[in-house]
């Protein structure tokens, strides 16, 4: 029985690294078959296999129809596990995106799974996201926390605009912010004045929390 899933998780990271979505949907669906959870799928098989994808193609073997189709690949992967009962009720709601003149979105795809799990209800804005669409998401949804990610130098700012923006519209008291992706830094996230930076999904799990402590104690403190 162990062999079984093992070979079924091997699979499934071997999809992914060839870009095959269709077989690392079709392995993903096998191991639900024999009941495996999101965590175990996550952990075991996409994450290692994202994580070997995007060190191959790091620097010099960066080739892009390759990296298209293992991202493909990984979103395929994470769309059919969404599906897999969650651990809680949802509370708390997150409005996230990743900034505008960016298109990079599997480390925020990543993020925001972890976050659907955890319990949280999250309203993904996608990719090259304007500042504009995260301020009319925050007004629409009311948002406790607003979450933007960046993988490219030159878009990192795009995050600080934002929250200029909101500052700008009288939001900024209104959501918390947290702030990840490849080249932001805690000292970045403090520059900009972001509330949090996250590092990995988990990270980003364990600051949403105490975000949401924070924020409804401070609400607490009003109302009474
Ligand atoms: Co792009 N790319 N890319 N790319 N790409 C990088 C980022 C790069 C480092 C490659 C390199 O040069 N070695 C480089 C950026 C250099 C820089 O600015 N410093 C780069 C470049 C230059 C480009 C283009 C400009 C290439 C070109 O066209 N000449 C172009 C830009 C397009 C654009 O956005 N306008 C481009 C395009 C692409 C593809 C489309 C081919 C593809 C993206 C596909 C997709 O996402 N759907 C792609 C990819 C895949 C990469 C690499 C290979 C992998 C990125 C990735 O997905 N990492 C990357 C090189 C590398 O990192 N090896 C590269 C995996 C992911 C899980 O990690 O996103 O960091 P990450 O997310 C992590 C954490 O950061 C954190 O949690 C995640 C999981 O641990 N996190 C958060 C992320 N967001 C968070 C938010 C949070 C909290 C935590 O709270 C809100």
């Amino acid at each position: 029985m162990e062999l079984k899933r093992d070979l079924i998780l091997a699979e499934i990271i071997t999809a992914i690294i060839n870009g095959q979505a269709n077989e690392a949907v079709k392995f993903i669906k096998a191991g639900i078959k024999l009941s495996m959870g999101a965590e175990e799928i996550l952990q075991w098989a996409v994450i290692p296999a994202t994580k070997q994808v995007t060190d191959t193609f790091q620097g010099a073997d960066f080739f892009i129809p390759d990296v298209l189709l293992a991202s493909r690949a990984i979103k395929a992967g994470l769309n059919a596990i969404k599906p897999l009962p969650r651990r809680s009720a949802r509370t708390h709601k997150i409005v996230l995106g990743t900034v505008e003149g960016d298109i990079h979105d599997i480390g925020k795809n990543l993020v925001a799974l972890f976050l659907e799990f955890a319990g949280f209800e999250v309203i993904d804005l996608g990719v090259d996201v304007m500042a504009g669409a995260f301020l009319q998401a925050v007004r629409e949804h009311k948002p406790d926390v607003l979450g933007m990610s960046a993988l490219l130098t030159t878009t990192m700012g795009s995050m600080s605009n934002v929250i200029e923006q909101l500052y700008i519209h009288h939001l900024r008291d209104a959501v918390k912010v947290i702030v990840g992706g490849g080249p932001v830094t805690q000292e970045f996230a403090t520059y900009i004045g972001a509330d949090a930076y996250g590092e990995n999904p988990q990270e980003a799990i364990g600051i949403v929390h105490e975000l949401f402590k924070k924020k409804d104690s401070f609400n607490a403190f009003y109302t009474t």
